[in-house]
This record gives structure tokens, C-alpha cells and sequence, in this order.
């Protein structure tokens, strides 16, 4: 019923509805209408409240719920169930428990913040209260393991674009799975996956994207290493001309992922790797860079010339010898900047 009280206010942008008319339309007492509105309030929606007049919506912060993420989201399968959690450990570790459990393909979990946020090769990944997308996404390919390292490749290429949707931001593509913005981290994807010799059973796809956090809020080391939306719309674009309130607001945000997730998802099964290929290394800085691949124990320098159709970055060697690398064990570190 509060759902249904909000999209109320919502279809009348800046007017006021009467307690009457909401509690006739919608069959409720006034009083509990009134009980929604406090509970609105609460939740961060700003709503005028008048005698006589009734109760206007003045302004939607960047709230984030199961409700604002499915409204007005125009997908056929991604985000048809939505997990919100105010407070996880890590979205990823919750999705592949909802996994085991059987939820549908497409779901999604999505929460304010996370107390462990999981890295790769067991990093940890800083998730401030509100200020970021700290998602998962439980997806069910018929695809062998050994291509689920396109997914994560078509997950970075919805992740660009919807954020060029969606603020105007150009980012670029670090190889494997970092978004970059004007060198800095603005986004990290980890996919883990369950699968048994052939088959895949379930992946989660983890996205984390700094959103409205300032220089000071990134604390050590991620002060020169990470950046955020806020951080790269203040440098680049003329703030006069920002609509602050729809470019950091998190639900557009994710609803934007979802729809550029779910058409790079339909091009994997239907075979059209070539394509996502095609765009992501429209969007690298990684390829042509020289870069130092850190694998389990050793270390080795080489120049990114390509990807292979599986996703695997293929480097030239110092001794001219042509070597390819798959993202599960490595690091990979720009020597020229973050590339
Ligand atoms: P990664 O291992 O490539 O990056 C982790 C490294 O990135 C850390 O060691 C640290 O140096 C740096 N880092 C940590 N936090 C941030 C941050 N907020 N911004 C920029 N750099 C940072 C990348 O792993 C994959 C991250 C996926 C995160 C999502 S959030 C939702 C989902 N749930 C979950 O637990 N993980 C994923």
C-alpha cells in the first residue's frame, strides 16, 4: 500500500493529494494513509504535508529500494526480482545463498552497505553507506565454464555504457574487470560462478560503483587509486548544467545497468560474442599498454596486443613470444598510469 500511495504522489508531480481522494481510490483509512506518509518521511521521500489540502511530494532523494529499482525498468528477465538490503555483508555472498536456494535467473541484489565487500583473489572492497552500487546479479547461462570470463567482459560494456547513459561520463575498460575513470577506479566486477565439468550452474556477477562519494571520503591508498561519479562529473562536465539529483541517483543508475546487462546477456546466448568483444575493446585501456602480469608466484612484462573470443588477454613478450592470460589468478598492473 505505501508503494501504491507514493506512485500516487508520484503521478501528480508538485501537487497536492487530498487524505480523501487517496484513501477513496486506494480503499484505505485516512489514517492509514496518514501512517504511509510517516513512514515515507522516514524512509527520505519529502513530502509536504498540508491541512486541507493533503500531501505533496516535493523531491525524490536517492532512495534506494526494491521499489524505485523495478519502477518504470524495462527489462523482460534482469530485475524481475529484486533482494534490497539495507546492511550486508557482501551482495555476492547473499546471492549465491538465494542461488542454492533456487531463485530465478536475473535476480538481483542490491544494498545501501556492505560490511565485507568482496575483491578478488580475496581483496576486500570498500562499500561507504549510500554512496555506492553494491549489487549482484544471479544469472543462469547455458554456457561451458570455460566462457564465463565473457560474462564478466559484457558486464564491464553494459557498466560503461550505462554510465555514459545515464551522467555523460566517458570511462574506459581495465582488463579484466575495472572501470576506469581518468585513471581511477570507479568501478570493480566480480563474477564467481558454481559449475560442475561441463556445466555452469549459476554465476553471480558483483558490481561495485562509486557514486556520490567526495576525494576525502576514500581513505589510504584508495585516495589516489579510486574516484567516483560525483568526482568525475565536477571535473568534467559544468556543474550549472547537472542534473545532480538524476545523475547520482543510484536506482537510474542500476536500472540502466540492468537493460544494457540484459542486451550484452542476450548477444552471449545467441553466440554473438564477436560483438561484445567488439565493444569492449572499443572501451580498453589496456590494450596496446605495456603491462606486468602478476600470477601466483611469478611475475612477467608484456605488451596487451589483443583478446582472444573467449576473453583472454594475449600479451607479446619481451622475446617476442605470444602469450595468452585468463583473469582467474592475475593482477594485472598498468606500467604507464592505470591501464
Ligand atoms: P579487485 O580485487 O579487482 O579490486 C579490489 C581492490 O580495489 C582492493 O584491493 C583495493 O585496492 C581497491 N578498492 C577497494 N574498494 C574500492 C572502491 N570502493 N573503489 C575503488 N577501489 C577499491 C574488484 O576486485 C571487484 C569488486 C566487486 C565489488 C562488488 S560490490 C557488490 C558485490 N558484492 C561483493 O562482495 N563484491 C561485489
Amino acid at each position: 500500500m505505501k508503494e501504491e500511495i507514493l506512485d500516487k504522489l508520484k503521478e501528480n508531480p508538485g501537487q497536492f493529494v487530498s487524505g480523501e481522494v487517496l484513501s477513496d481510490t486506494l480503499g484505505v483509512s485516512r489514517t492509514a494513509i496518514w501512517k504511509h506518509m510517516k513512514d515515507l518521511k522516514e524512509e527520505g521521500y519529502i513530502i509536504e504535508s498540508i491541512s486541507k489540502k493533503g500531501y505533496r511530494l516535493l523531491a525524490v532523494p536517492d532512495i534506494l529500494n526494491e521499489h524505485e529499482i523495478k519502477q518504470g525498468l524495462k527489462t523482460s528477465f534482469i530485475g524481475q526480482r529484486v533482494d534490497y538490503l539495507k546492511t550486508v555483508d557482501s551482495t555476492n555472498r547473499y546471492a549465491k545463498e538465494i542461488a542454492l536456494n533456487g531463485c530465478e535467473d536475473g535476480t538481483i541484489v542490491a544494498a545501501d552497505s556492505q560490511t565485507s565487500g568482496r575483491g578478488r583473489l580475496g581483496r576486500e572492497w570498500v562499500s561507504a553507506d549510500r554512496k555506492g552500487i553494491w549489487m549482484s546479479v544471479v544469472l543462469r547461462p547455458t554456457i561451458p565454464p570455460e566462457e564465463v570470463q565473457l560474462i564478466t567482459l559484457a558486464a564491464s560494456v553494459a557498466v560503461v555504457t550505462a554510465i555514459y547513459n545515464t551522467t555523460g561520463l566517458k570511462t574506459g575498460i581495465k582488463w579484466p574487470n575495472d572501470i576506469i575513470l581518468d585513471g581511477k577506479k570507479v568501478c570493480g566486477i566480480l563474477t564467481e560462478m558454481s559449475c560442475e565439468m561441463e556445466r555452469v550452474n549459476f554465476l553471480i556477477v558483483g558490481i561495485g560503483i562509486n557514486v556520490s562519494h567526495e576525494r576525502q571520503d576514500f581513505s589510504g591508498d584508495l585516495r589516489k587509486a579510486a574516484t567516483s561519479i560525483k568526482i568525475g562529473l565536477e571535473e568534467h562536465i559544468d556543474s550549472s548544467e547537472i542534473d545532480w539529483s538524476s545523475c547520482l541517483n543510484r536506482s537510474n543508475l542500476i536500472k540502466e545497468i540492468l537493460i544494457e546487462l540484459e542486451k550484452v546477456y542476450f548477444n552471449l546466448k545467441n553466440g554473438l560474442t564477436k560483438d561484445i568483444i567488439g565493444q569492449w575493446k572499443k572501451y580498453s585501456v589496456t590494450l596496446g599498454k605495456q603491462v606486468k602480469i602478476i600470477a601466483r608466484g611469478s611475475e612477467y612484462i608484456g605488451t596487451a596486443i589483443d583478446i582472444t573470443e573467449d576473453g583472454k588477454l594475449v600479451l607479446i613478450l619481451p622475446d617476442g613470444e605470444r602469450h595468452e592470460v585468463m583473469s582467474g589468478e592475475v593482477s594485472v598492473r598498468g606500467l604507464l598510469g592505470y591501464s
